[in-house]
């Protein structure tokens, strides 16, 4: 803290303000207290090199700066989960949404289902566009009933469905809304919040010859606590996930663990393995069995890489 004075930054106590970080742009930071005023603070280099980078979600401790000036960040309150990829902390909600159009990438979807478990987040699926597809958020619905990951049909266009969602995020806390370029992200956060944030066919519009770099911002209003990320479509490997505990991440399978021939069974093609079992009598999802077993052997790749 001594060195903290000397290179002219308050040290802690007198003037000293928490707050969540809503934006961060460049070395620029916005954070919002309690009461909803916002205030712009810098990063040291040093504060980051040191420490961490901060992310959008964090709960922050900061020295405003007086007038126009820009005050600067302190201390990062340790973070409930952190998620990467997007760059987001504390999130308590993970809400993925999918789409008839784009196709679905619905090993992407597990993947990010995958982390969310292990960071301990809850999450839900948000089937869009269901004017397009109306059988689409069924399917869907049946292959994660047995994992209890809920599933809301919606059409953010035509503004249906989205009562539900709405009780669903309000009682989730923190959200994060994530998924595939064009799943209708944006569209979604303005129907449910009356916002005007830009969406897929009107920013390439507008955005032509214009920095198009979108970054995470939180954004709070009747209730919700909502992030709207860029959308991504890959999300590489974990280097640091043990194969064995990949199974823990699936819920469905909890019921059958204990029942399989082998103690040590990772539920692929073992003989007699209850999860196997489970699933061709139809009390699991083939299809999630399917992805899993593929999300297995890249983890044994990547282990076998780092490890050998
Ligand atoms: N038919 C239909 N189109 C939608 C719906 N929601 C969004 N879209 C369209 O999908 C495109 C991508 O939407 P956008 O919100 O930008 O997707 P994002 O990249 O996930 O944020 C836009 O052209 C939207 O008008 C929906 O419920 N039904
Ligand atoms: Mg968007
Ligand atoms: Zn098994």
């Amino acid at each position: 803290m001594a060195i903290e004075k000397a290179t002219g930054a308050p040290s802690s106590g007198t003037g000293m303000m928490q707050g969540v970080l809503v934006k961060g742009i460049g070395s620029f930071y916005t954070v919002r207290t309690e009461q909803g005023t916002e205030y712009t603070v810098r990063c040291k280099k040093r504060f980051r090199r040191e420490r961490m980078t901060p992310m959008t979600g964090d709960r922050v401790r900061f020295a405003p700066g007086r007038g126009e000036e820009h005050g600067w960040l302190e201390e990062i309150l340790p973070r409930v989960t952190e998620c990467l990829r997007p760059p987001v902390a504390n999130v308590t909600l993970l809400v993925i949404v999918i789409a008839p159009v784009p196709e679905p990438d619905m090993i992407l979807t597990d993947r990010q289902i995958s982390r969310a478990i292990s960071q301990g987040m809850k999450v839900l699926i948000v089937v869009n566009k269901s004017d397009l597809d109306p059988g689409l958020p069924d399917k869907i619905r049946r292959e994660y009933a047995a994992a209890s990951i809920p599933v809301y049909g919606v059409s953010a266009l035509r503004k249906q469905g989205l009562q539900e969602l709405r009780d669903a995020m309000e009682a989730g806390g923190l959200c994060c809304l994530t998924g595939q370029s064009g799943a209708g992200k944006s569209t979604l956060l303005n129907s449910l919040l009356d916002l005007n944030l830009e969406t897929g066919s009107i920013s390439r519009k507008v955005s032509r010859g214009k920095n198009t770099t979108r970054h995470t911002e939180l954004i709070e209003k009747d209730g919700l606590k909502v992030m709207d990320t860029a959308g991504f479509n890959l999300l590489e490997a974990e280097n640091a996930l043990e194969p064995e505990k990949l199974k823990e991440r699936w819920p469905e399978f909890a019921a059958y663990e204990g029942k399989c021939r082998f103690r040590e069974c990772l539920h692929d093609r073992e003989p007699g393995c209850a999860v196997t079992e489970a699933a061709q009598q139809g009390e699991i999802s083939e299809e999630r069995l399917e992805r899993y077993r593929q999300l297995l052997a890249e983890a044994r790749e990547v282990w076998r890489e780092r490890y050998d």
